[in-house]
């Protein structure tokens, strides 16, 4: 199907990151598809239409934990530099803090405080790079701070700790937002802020809840079993959604990242409506795709996850715009909402 001139005339720009060109390793086996280099991936990003790349520290800065200072700005400028030489922007800088020995049992939330120190440094590095790479966004995913049993750790001391850490970051650099990205479980039992009102509460503790806001990953609060149309709603209406990863997930099990709208269009659909009412993308903010090929894919069929995704992104777009909005009043009016539930699968499936 050929994508309408008005889903062309969209406000969004599109990013992902370079881990979503993954190798297909998983638990339970090695990889699929051999390794591919960071250039051949911001080549391929710019040709299937995107604009933008997020980063982790160490995409940006390989090997970040054995590297001075001097190197980390040496190595960012030039990332910043090919980045510019292509026309992509950063759009944001995630500290990745659960590879290194020193995380093992969380990082901010960590036992043992020579652990926290090393996490809330590292934390400052990648706001360096940040900085080096000229985005002012910082995304949190809080993948270690949770438990594995309850016992394990003090929950009350854990939020003074994540408090403590976010203040830190936001005295590190006064320009820089920190935007939090929850999950509720996953490698953790329970994760510590699982839904982005938890996100937005803690915002609230810190030294300046201005710089401290939110984003959304469809699966993550799918597997919080939230309807991720809703944390888009809550977020947006206190002006803290500030990045998006949408994906689509089957359920309450592992994390899948699927293409969006793989697994569910409806919701899919609802999302993409929540984002045009709210007016997401009018100041800046990218439509990130945080999804993975699926695993037995080739690697000539490599980067249709992400052509795919945004192309249903656009193609939902169009039904969110073509939506007849005074029907569905009406039907609202009248609490007919099985005729409101036809009209809307209906409307996805073209009739
Ligand atoms: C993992 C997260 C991660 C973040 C960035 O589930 O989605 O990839 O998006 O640190
Ligand atoms: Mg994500």
């Amino acid at each position: 199907m050929v994508i309408s001139p008005m889903a062309k005339r969209h406000p969004y720009k599109f990013c992902f990151g370079p881990w979503n060109i993954s190798e297909g390793q998983d638990p339970y086996g090695p990889t699929t598809r051999p390794a591919q280099s960071f250039d051949w991936k911001l080549t391929q990003l710019r040709k299937i239409g995107y604009d933008a790349m997020m980063f982790h520290d160490d995409d940006a800065v390989p090997d970040i934990d054995g590297k001075s200072d001097a190197q980390l700005r040496k190595e960012s400028k030039a990332l910043k530099k090919r980045l510019d030489d292509l026309g992509v922007a950063a759009e944001m800088v995630a500290p990745r803090l659960w590879f290194s020995p020193m995380t093992i049992d969380g990082a901010y939330t960590s036992n043992d405080p020579k652990c926290r120190k090393y996490a809330i440094e590292r934390s400052k590095r990648c706001i360096d790079i940040a900085r080096y790479l000229g985005t002012d966004l910082i995304v949190l995913w809080l993948a270690r701070e949770g438990t594995y049993m309850r016992e394990a750790k003090n929950g009350r001391r854990s939020v003074e700790l994540l408090v403590e850490a976010l203040d830190e970051m936001l005295a590190y650099d006064k320009k820089i937002r920190l935007s939090i990205e929850p999950k509720p479980n996953e490698p953790m039992d329970h994760a510590y802020l699982p839904t982005i009102g938890h996100a937005l509460a803690i915002a609230h503790l810190t030294r300046d809840p201005k710089r401290v806001g939110c984003l959304i990953e469809s699966a993550h609060a799918i597997l919080a079993g939230l309807d991720p149309s809703d944390e888009i709603d809550f977020a947006m209406a206190f002006g803290k959604l500030w990045s998006l990863h949408l994906n689509d997930q089957n359920g309450l099990k592992f994390d899948q990242d699927k293409p969006f709208g793989s697994a569910n269009l409806r919701v899919a659909f609802n999302q993409v409506r929540a984002l045009e009412r709210n007016g997401y993308g009018k100041n800046g903010e990218f439509v990130c795709f945080d999804v993975h090929p699926f695993r037995p894919t080739k690697v000539e069929h490599w980067l249709a996850h992400l052509e795919d995704s945004r192309r249903t992104f656009l193609l939902l777009l169009e039904k969110a715009r073509t939506f007849d909005e005074k029907q569905a009043k009406a039907l609202v009016a009248d609490r007919n909402y099985a005729a409101l539930d036809q009209m809307v699968l209906e409307h996805l499936m073209g009739v």
